[in-house]
């Protein structure tokens, strides 16, 4: 056993003032038992604990760390930024660079607000489809995660669905009452839904790769389908990216699979692992926004210089290194190997990938959306979330997330996880 004595240590220090321990349940190792080790630094595809253990990192800080922890572009651009003051609440240059640099990126974006992290940007995307259609049903498919604000934590992935509550305490139902909860990829109840709702429904908001019940993709048609039903009955279609945004293409989800959403929303990537989140689309939706229109949206820290150089320098970084190429190449090496190490101990895996993004689910038919995601093992992915610890590869702590690589995730580090899936496929 890895050990893990410090760790042990700030948990125990950390239950007396923080709540279960933690900033983000998720963290807390509640789906796969055990505690959850500190880190206290990130470099390239690993990380390292308070007890000088290195693990192959495939949470990426949930997405943000597509090019590698510490990448040095980032890092100098943050020094750079932060020697000029660290926030000004005036609108500044890198605020117009990263816009300008967005549009470009997601062609669907004509306009784009910053703001602070992927729940401001949902939920401000929902109020203004709300506000520029004068309607109030929005359409979100359960186990898709939109961030924690009210309206949309209902049947919630991720951490929500990870504890088996994906509807939340303190939620009026009045809240959620205008809130349509569908299953994911079936079209026939997206449209039996706008027909018993004809002109009421705002938008329809949607993970194009849902990422927080593991990893599932869109039947083939079934995005375009929601296009189509959205721009038949005059509702929007929302795209969060907040997680495949700038990952499974430069232009995002949508670019890969050629949707053009009426909105979308960014997080992540953008930030370079500073808290940013965006929201954008059509110019004649986003002036609705104050102080332009009625629909009211602020940040004390949207636009954030330091955040905005981190960002800048990671799409930079993106851009000059052909990353897309590189990270579709090492996801395909990752799966290949995963998928042989689960064949020969003989393990039913269903392995999802979509670039960059995977998942692994101990289970013999296919995942297809939250109910075949349910029917996966979860006491065998603890074990074998526990078994690929040992061998130094963090995988996320539970079967409902996604996982993801990064352009520093080289042949040790695909050899080392091969190898240890090897192993450890073969005591489960
Ligand atoms: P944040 O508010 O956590 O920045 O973003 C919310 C959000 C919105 N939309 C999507 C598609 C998301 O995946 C997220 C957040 N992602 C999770 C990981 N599955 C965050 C991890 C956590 O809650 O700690």
């Amino acid at each position: 056993m890895i050990c893990r004595q410090k760790s042990e240590q700030l948990f125990a220090e950390a239950l007396k003032c923080i709540p279960g321990g933690v900033n983000s349940p998720v963290r807390a190792f509640r789906a796969v038992g055990g505690q959850p080790f500190f880190a206290c630094k990130a470099k390239g595809a690993s990380v390292w604990d308070v007890d000088g253990n290195r693990y192959v990192d495939y949470v990426g800080t949930w997405g943000p760390a597509i090019l590698g922890h510490a990448e040095p572009s980032i890092i100098k651009a943050v020094q750079v930024a932060a020697e000029s003051g660290t926030s000004f609440g005036i609108p500044n240059p890198s605020e117009v660079t990263m816009a300008k640099l967005i549009c470009s990126w997601v062609p669907s974006v004509q306009k784009v607000r910053m703001c602070n992290s992927g729940t401001e940007a949902t939920m401000s995307a929902i109020r203004l489809a709300r506000g520029f259609t004068k309607r109030d049903k929005i359409i979100k498919f359960d186990g898709c995660y939109h961030g924690h604000h009210d309206s949309l934590l209902v049947k919630a992935g991720s951490g929500a669905l990870t504890f088996g509550h994906p509807d939340s305490a303190g939620v009026p139902a009045a809240f959620t009452q205008h809130t349509i909860v569908l299953p994911y990829n079936d079209v026939d109840a997206v449209r039996a839904a706008f027909a018993a709702n004809k002109g009421q429904i705002a938008g329809i908001i949607v993970e194009p790769v849902p990422g927080n019940a593991g990893l599932y993709l869109p039947r083939p048609g079934y995005l375009e389908a929601l296009s189509q039903i959205t721009r038949e009955d005059g509702a929007l279609l929302i795209f969060d990216e907040v997680m495949t945004g700038f990952r499974l293409a430069k232009g995002g989800a949508q670019e890969r699979f050629g949707i053009t959403p009426d909105l979308s929303c960014f997080g992540k990537v953008i930030g370079g692992g500073l808290p940013v989140g965006a929201f954008g689309g059509r110019a004649e939706i986003m002036d609705c926004l104050a102080p332009l229109g009625p629909v009211y949206q602020a940040g004390t820290l949207s636009g954030n210089p330091v955040a905005m150089a981190a960002g800048i320098a990671a799409l930079s970084r993106l851009e000059e290194t052909g990353a897309y190429a590189s990270l579709e190449a090492i996801g395909a090496e990752l799966e290949a190997g995963l998928r042989d190490a689960a064949r020969q101990a003989g393990v039913p895996v269903q392995f999802n990938r979509c670039g960059s993004m995977f998942c692994g689910y101990f289970t013999s038919s296919p995942v297809h959306n939250l109910d075949d995601a349910m029917k996966s093992d979860r006491e065998r992915f603890k074990k074998y979330f526990h078994g690929m610890l040992e061998e130094g590869v963090y995988l996320a702590p539970s079967q409902f997330e996604a996982g993801f690589i990064s352009t520093a995730h080289g042949p040790e580090e695909i050899g080392q996880t091969v190898r240890a899936a090897a192993k450890v496929m073969k005591s489960l």
